[in-house]
Parts: structure tokens; C-alpha cells; sequence
């Protein structure tokens, strides 16, 4: 059977469900600046880009050599096509204008050009994490700057959201809304080609997933759940369970949707202002869209991600990921 590439996926998909010809053109974008991004995070050392920058982000996180790199090669990659009005990173305090001289487009692209960072240098996976909104109609038409109220916009109005995961294989999980597809890059041919077609998360799952040095922080209703998983079969959940915590989320969330799982970052005792680590626009929602299209669930501990009304880009959230029926579980014990 002759491979299905993504660029042969996207075509069906426009003439199958109408994706739009800039939608797909905007994601064959990104997929190309992922295989330039695959490149430089394989050199490793011998490409001169371990390490941290003498410089922060908006996050107040020490920037890694590759994570500007890999900012620099999303906003390169798609700010000349006419498909966008503008974007947004992690490691941008502001929204990214379109600079006069190229045409905009419909669509904003959210990204967190390179997730697990920290991972980089002892070469554990990383990833890139990318949302895709439409821009609310007046925006792309406008000359002036586009502002950062323009993207906040609830997971639910995403049109597509991804991750390519740099690990053993370079992998691009999409979703376009109809369900989640593979695929799997090629080094010899240069493509991305599909190798898994319909992607499920298991509804139970016997796997879970926290930073469990942060246990002391937790509020009752976590700790009270991650209680009940380590007391195991003879406890009221009455089966093992096993843990991962790799603190790449790509990395974790890349695992759950192949044999199932939850992950969960929690708000927690060390910044109680702060409702958690990971940001809402451009790691959890994506990741929340993946994840909910392959029959999982994703709260927040009291509501879903997706329906969250966001008020700043870089906001964050607390999560709870992955096998529906522990994340209810989760869920319903913030509730009781
Ligand atoms: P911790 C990576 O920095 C990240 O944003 C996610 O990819 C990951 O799940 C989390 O933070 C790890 O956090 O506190 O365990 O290092």
C-alpha cells in the first residue's frame, strides 16, 4: 500500500470535510519547521546549541540556547505565507506581528516552540506544542498592531492543535477536529508519513503521572487521590497502579495517548497565586484538544480545559489529563 505522507492526508482531508486550502498549507508549514527543529535538537553538542541563553522569558525560565532557536524557526518558517494575522509563544512576552510587507491571513498560531527544555541537555525528549485559532473577524483585515485579545479565545474554538515529539522517532500527533492522527518522519524521504491512523485513549489505565517531590504542596482532594493510587490493590481502588514522570510534557502526554494514563500538574502550596505551572494557551489547551479527540478527558480539577475563558496569553492552569475514567475521578474529588 503506497504511504500516506501528511501532505497526502491534508489534501483528502480538504476535499473529504472542506479543511480549508490555508489551513492545510499552515500545518504543512509547522510540520516543515518541526523537521528543522527535529535537526538542530539531534545535533545535540555537536551542533553548539546545549546550554541556557544569559536570558529569561516571559516565564521568568532561563531560555536554552534551542528554545529561542526553535522560536526563531516557527516565526521564519510562517510569517511570510499570508495564512496567519499573527502569533504567540512561550518565549514571546507579546503577541507577533506580521510585518507589513507579507500579507495576513485567518488564522492565529499559539506555540511553545520547544516543551521540556530542561530535558535538552540530558537528552531526554522534548517537543513542540502548537494551537491553532481562527482570528475573530476584524482582526487580519485591520493594519494596525494585533493585540493580545485577539487570541484569547477558549480551547473549544481551536480549529487543529499538534505536537511533534523529538524523541527515538521524530513523531507530528494532529488533530484537525476529527479525531487524532500519527505520523511518523521519514529521514530518507524528508516526510512525515501516517503510521497511526486512529489514535484512542484506553478509558482505564493502571498508569499515573506527577511530580510527587511537589506531594507536600497539594491541596487535600490530590492528595487524597494520588493517595488511593500508591495504596494500590489493597486500597479503595483496589488495583496497582504504576508511575512515570518524565517532566517533558510532550513526552508524558505522547505516552497516554498510546497506552493510556493521566497526568496531572497540579496547583499547588508554593505559589498559591499562581493556578499551576503549565500555561493554558499553548500547552494545555492544544494538549487538552489531542487528548479529548481521542476519547480522553482534561480538567483543570473543576472544569474542563477547553471551556476556560482565558484573560493573558502566558496564563496558567492546573491539569489533570489522559484515561477518562481517572480523571473523572480526580475531578470528582475537587468536587466532594
Ligand atoms: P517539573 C517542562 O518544563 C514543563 O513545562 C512540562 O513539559 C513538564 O510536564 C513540566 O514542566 C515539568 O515540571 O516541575 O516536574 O520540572
Amino acid at each position: 500500500m503506497s504511504r500516506v505522507t501528511l501532505s497526502r492526508y491534508l489534501i483528502e482531508q480538504t476535499r473529504s470535510n472542506n479543511t480549508p486550502a490555508d489551513l492545510r498549507f499552515l500545518i504543512e508549514v509547522v510540520a516543515r519547521a518541526c523537521k528543522e527543529i527535529s535537526h538542530a535538537v539531534s545535533k545535540g553538542a555537536l551542533g553548539g546549541v546545549l546550554g541556557s541563553m544569559d536570558t529569561e522569558n516571559v516565564q521568568g525560565e532561563v531560555q536554552k540556547k534551542l528554545d529561542v532557536l526553535s522560536n526563531e524557526i516557527l516565526l521564519e518558517a510562517n510569517e511570510w505565507g499570508g495564512h496567519l494575522a499573527g502569533m504567540a509563544s512561550e518565549e514571546m512576552d507579546n503577541a507577533y506581528q506580521i510585518p507589513g510587507k507579507y500579507p495576513k491571513g485567518a488564522y492565529l498560531l499559539v506555540f511553545d516552540p520547544l516543551d521540556g527544555s530542561s530535558n535538552i541537555d540530558v537528552n531526554v525528549s522534548v517537543g513542540t506544542i502548537f494551537s491553532v485559532l481562527r482570528c475573530p473577524n476584524e482582526c487580519f483585515s485591520q493594519n494596525d498592531a494585533l493585540g493580545e485579545e485577539a487570541f484569547l479565545q477558549p480551547g473549544t474554538r481551536q480549529v487543529a492543535a499538534g505536537y511533534a515529539i523529538y524523541g527515538p522517532q521524530t513523531m507530528l500527533m494532529l488533530t484537525l477536529g476529527d479525531g487524532v492522527k500519527g505520523f511518523t518522519l521519514d529521514r530518507e524521504l524528508g516526510s512525515f508519513v501516517l503510521t497511526h491512523d486512529s489514535i484512542r485513549v484506553p478509558e482505564s489505565t493502571a498508569e499515573f503521572a506527577i511530580n510527587m517531590s511537589n506531594e507536600r504542596h497539594w491541596e487535600a482532594p490530590v492528595k487524597r487521590y494520588v493517595g488511593e493510587l500508591l495504596a494500590g490493590k489493597e486500597g479503595p481502588l483496589g488495583k496497582n497502579y504504576n508511575m512515570r514522570w518524565i517532566a517533558s510534557m510532550v513526552a508524558d502526554v505522547h505516552r497516554i495517548l498510546t497506552r493510556g494514563g493521566i497526568f496531572m500538574y497540579p496547583r499547588d502550596g508554593r505559589e498559591p497565586e499562581k493556578p499551576g505551572k503549565l500555561r493554558l494557551m499553548y500547552e494545555a489547551n492544544p494538549m487538552s484538544f489531542i487528548i479529548e479527540q481521542a476519547g480522553g478527558a482534561a480538567t483543570n480539577g473543576h472544569q474542563r480545559i477547553l471551556d476556560i475563558q482565558p484573560e493573558s496569553l502566558h496564563q496558567r492552569v492546573a491539569v489533570f489529563l489522559g484515561s477518562k475514567e481517572e480523571v473523572e475521578r480526580a475531578t470528582r474529588y475537587h468536587q466532594e
